[in-house]
């Protein structure tokens, strides 16, 4: 029997995130270089009473394994991998970590947008094989950003920094699609609310931005590549299964959309043989929004803040199922 919680973190951690924990609990690190992770995983779930992480499957199996456990904590603000309604149906308090990502994850998703419209990369591939020999041409101009119209598809807290970054430092009108009308963000930014489709038809930009659910999944497909426009530059900066990835591969490969920056994909990492990493008109980052020092410091602060008051019998900062804490 342990008399201290037993805590497992399944992703890398700083060293003083993993200290701050091992004042309240036994750590165990999962890593990947001892062995397979689902084995070692198996071995220590009869056990644990905390998991700390980004992108684990959270589900009824994996719980069926797992009788101590009484939170997850997600090193992420995303919660795809969370069975939410089977967690909070067990009584098992599931946290993520917003807010502190906000900022830093809204300048690389410009960034993208930026980089695709401007075709940031292939200049300075350019450069660096020295084929600047001679002034650049047409066939490697860009498209303007500024006063042009973009359309954000989901407006939460990062999809309204996104939209702040256009509206006031690039003058584009703001359209949005969202589950709900945000009065706060008509006020602020313009912003205008629009069904699906008119976005889509009338946005320069389409910035995907909506958290995965089972109702978001392959939001974008086929059709919705039609209605955009031939000019159109396509953002994804949420997950990659809101988008159907074959349907995006076709709009690209048949100029339905001009170009595409994406910083996140179907299935992560991009597999070498993804046709998506052939094409000069699509920018590819390797899921990396919220990675900077400071601010993947402070997602470690938060995830860690969450356990700590999850094993110790305080409420956790973000708890997201509040339905499970009683005082
Ligand atoms: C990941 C993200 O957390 O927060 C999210 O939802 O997608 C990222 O910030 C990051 O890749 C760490 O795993």
């Amino acid at each position: 029997m342990r008399n201290k919680p037993y805590i497992i973190a399944y992703t890398p951690f700083e060293e003083q995130t993993l200290e701050k924990l091992r004042q309240v609990g036994d750590v165990h690190v999962i890593d990947k270089k001892q062995g397979s992770f689902r084995d070692q995983l198996a071995q220590h779930l009869p056990h644990v009473q905390a998991l700390i992480g980004s992108g684990l499957k959270v589900n009824a199996e994996l719980l069926d394994q797992a009788p101590n456990l009484k939170i997850v904590s997600n090193y992420s603000v995303g919660y795809d991998n969370f069975d939410i309604p089977e967690l909070t149906k067990r009584g098992i308090m599931a946290t993520n970590t917003p807010d502190v990502l906000t900022e830093t994850t809204a300048d690389l998703i410009f960034g993208i947008l930026m980089a695709t419209a401007r075709r940031i990369p292939q200049l300075d591939r350019l450069v660096k094989d020295g084929k600047w020999t001679a002034s650049v041409g047409r066939e490697l101009f860009g498209t303007d950003v500024y006063g042009k119209t973009l359309g954000m598809i989901g407006l939460g807290r990062i999809g309204t920094a996104i939209a702040r970054r256009g509206k006031f430092g690039f003058n584009m009108p703001i359209l949005y699609h969202n589950r709900s009308r945000s009065e706060a963000a008509e006020a602020e930014l313009g912003a205008q609310y629009c069904s699906l489709d008119e976005l889509l038809k009338q946005s320069d930009y389409v910035c995907l931005m909506t958290p995965l659910s089972p109702e978001t999944m392959n939001l974008i497909g086929e059709r919705e590549f039609k209605l955009m426009k031939e000019t159109a530059i396509f953002i994804n900066g949420s997950r990659g299964a809101t988008v159907d990835e074959e349907a995006l591969i076709h709009a690209l490969e048949t100029k339905q959309i001009a170009a595409a920056g994406l910083d996140v994909y179907v299935k992560e990492p991009l597999p070498a043989n993804s046709s998506l990493l052939n094409m000069e008109h699509v920018v590819t980052l390797p899921h990396v929004g919220s990675a900077t020092i400071a601010t993947r410091d402070a997602m470690e602060a938060l995830a860690a803040d969450n356990v700590i008051a999850g094993v110790t019998g305080q409420k956790p900062p973000t708890l997201i199922n509040q339905e499970v804490w009683r005082d």
